[in-house]
């Protein structure tokens, strides 16, 4: 049969599951984007920049069981969308990107948006092909999903040449996509080292990462058999249910609330699942592991990468803890440490009634702001937070209930995302309640990105914290620095915003103002218009992340670099005081 390698793209998009591809079309892409407009299986979604096409296909891949796919035109789409794509590659999660290429039947040398996008992408990406036919095109596609997908997931680029999406030539079969088996967990003799270690521990731990975002079941198991305090990461703040009564929080290091550093403080055996010990994760490396380390992972390239493990289990999170809850379980119950509960239920009073405390600004209270949302939202509620202070006083501030229910950028680090990843949310779920939690300057980076959802006639709400700062950076220069060059952020208009937009504007200047707000801005986004709310925050609180990061990373200075900062501080604090 004769096909255009723009049919055949999306034959294997639909059979692969596709929901949604996000870009702009150019010269490379029309015929794609004419056969995609074809399908009754995958909606297409016209962006503004092609940076919120890769975010926007980020959330779709963390949330749902769809993997987010970009059609852009090779070179300058290709680096537009590339922030989203570095994010998707170090957060590991899923991506196809396809761009359209240069003409592979003619000699001609600079052709349009010709360079060596592979070089390029290379070091963005799991893998990355150029497809030479059209018998090639179906395979390729689901050779660069099975990728995407397996292992520790990321995205992964396939190049299709304009000609071939264009014209046509004789395919000989149209293979259907056959998902391969999740492999087997072979560690017998592992889980049964695991199973000693744990049953012979006083004061068993859990630290949980994104790895784990399917195995909210099994974790809550794992965690009242043991009677183990809960720490998650950064990334997988929604794998475990922040109302639970063994759940700490984010991290359990020199940088965590008080609730998780106590409950881990004397803990003599720990099961790490889903998390490579990354930066953020612990804290700049400032948290500490019991010798006796249990490290479960899907990559085996993380273990014993930042701290050495007694035991290491390779595997997909569920099918370990599965495996290993059946062992433990056969043991019968054990004895529950009620003490621990008590003491994390207190410690996380204590920390809230800290912030309560600081009322005095006559701005936005973040505790009063999270208490209200958290009140508002359902449980299923999807978070899409940015990166910045706002970010910390989120994780440390809204208990999350629902599993993969909050995204965010980590390891990459990337500020911008949240505006077009909520977008992404909310697309993949229109019936869940989708909210931002955004910074002023990460703001700047994406919102007019919210046309997009005001034309699809998305409900997204974004919570701006405009404090007029890049507040995380503006915060680590105070101190040392003594001040503070390039944080402080034009003035932006967010009415004006929400203006050119479509969006509904919602102001919320102090805590008087906080459940109106969120009240008023629920029930518009309800008729599908997306609604900013400008939230005047109170950032002088700091964070317990950032008061313990700064801590963990000066502690490591040199003796003489810390006298050098030391002195550099006392004399400017006195001679030229903010
Ligand atoms: C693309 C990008 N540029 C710069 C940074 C460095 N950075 C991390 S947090 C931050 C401040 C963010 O400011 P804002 O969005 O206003 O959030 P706030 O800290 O004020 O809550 C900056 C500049 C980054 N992570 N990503
Ligand atoms: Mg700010």
């Amino acid at each position: 049969m004769k096909r255009t390698g723009a049919w055949l793209t999306v034959y294997a998009l639909e059979q692969i599951g596709a929901r949604f591809t996000f870009g702009i079309p150019g010269v490379h892409t029309t015929e794609l984007y004419d056969a995609l407009n074809s399908s009754n299986r995958i909606t297409q979604v016209l962006v503004t920049h092609e940076g919120g096409a890769s975010f926007m296909a980020d959330a779709v891949s963390r949330l749902s069981d769809s993997i987010g796919v970009l059609t852009v035109v090779p070179a300058a789409g290709l680096t537009h969308a590339a922030s989203g794509i570095g994010e998707a590659f170090l957060d590991g999660v899923p991506m196809l990107v396809i761009s359209g290429g240069p003409r592979t039947d003619t000699p001609h040398r600079y052709q349009l948006h010709q360079m060596d996008t592979h070089k390029f992408m290379s070091g963005l990406t799991k893998a990355t092909f150029r497809v030479t036919s059209h018998e090639q095109v179906v395979p390729t596609l689901f050779n660069a999903y099975s990728i995407a997908t397996s292992g520790e997931p990321g995205p992964v680029f396939v190049e299709l040449p304009v000609n071939i999406l264009m014209m046509t030539d004789d395919v000989a079969e149209l293979p259907q996509f056959q998902p391969p088996k999740p492999p087997a967990v072979e560690a017998r003799a592992e889980i049964a080292r695991a199973v000693e270690l744990l049953l012979a521990a006083k004061r068993p731990s859990i630290f949980a990462g994104w790895g784990a975002r399917d195995a909210t079941a099994e974790l809550v198991r794992l965690a009242e058999w043991l009677d183990a305090p809960v720490a998650t990461t950064l990334q997988g703040l929604s794998v475990f249910p922040g109302n639970h009564p063994l759940h700490t929080g984010f991290g359990f290091g020199a940088s965590a609330v008080p609730a998780a550093q106590n409950a881990f403080k004397e803990c003599d055996c720990m099961v790490a699942i889903g998390t490579r010990f990354a930066e953020i994760a612990t804290g700049s490396y400032g948290a500490d592991v019991p010798e006796n380390l249990i490290h479960i992972d899907i990559n085996p390239a993380v273990f014993n990468a930042n701290y050495p493990a007694k035991v290491v289990i390779a595997g997909d999170a569920g099918a370990v803890l599965r495996q290993l809850l059946k062992e433990l379980e056969a043991k019968g119950p054990r004895p529950a440490q009620r003490a621990l509960r008590e003491q994390i239920k207190k410690d996380k009073a204590a920390y809230r009634e800290g912030w309560y405390r600081s009322d005095a600004s006559g701005l936005v209270n973040p505790v009063r702001f999270f208490d209200e949302l958290r009140r508002r939202m359902p449980d299923d509620g999807i978070i899409a937070i940015d990166d910045g202070n706002h970010t910390f006083l989120t994780a440390e501030l809204m208990p999350i209930h629902a599993p993969k229910s909050v995204i965010l950028p980590t390891d990459f680090n990337c500020m911008g995302y949240a505006v077009p990843a909520a977008i992404g949310a909310k697309l993949a779920f229109p019936r869940r309640s989708v909210q931002a939690i955004v910074g002023d300057g990460a703001f700047m980076m994406t919102c007019m990105e919210i046309v997009t959802a005001a034309s699809n006639g998305l409900g997204v709400i974004y919570y701006v914290f405009n404090d007029g700062e890049l507040a995380q950076i503006g915060q680590a220069q105070s101190i040392p620095y003594a001040r503070k060059p390039c944080t402080s952020v034009g003035k932006l208009n967010i009415e004006g915003v929400a203006l050119a937009t479509g969006a509904a504007y919602v102001p919320m200047n102090d805590n008087s103002e906080i459940a109106g707000a969120i009240a008023n801005a629920r029930e518009i986004a309800s008729t599908g218009r997306p609604v900013i709310v400008a939230v005047r925050i109170d950032y002088s609180k700091r964070t317990a992340f950032t008061l313990g990061t700064v801590k963990t990373n000066f502690a490591r200075f040199p003796l003489s670099e810390k006298l050098r900062f030391l002195a550099r501080a006392a004399v400017r604090h006195v001679t030229a005081p903010r």
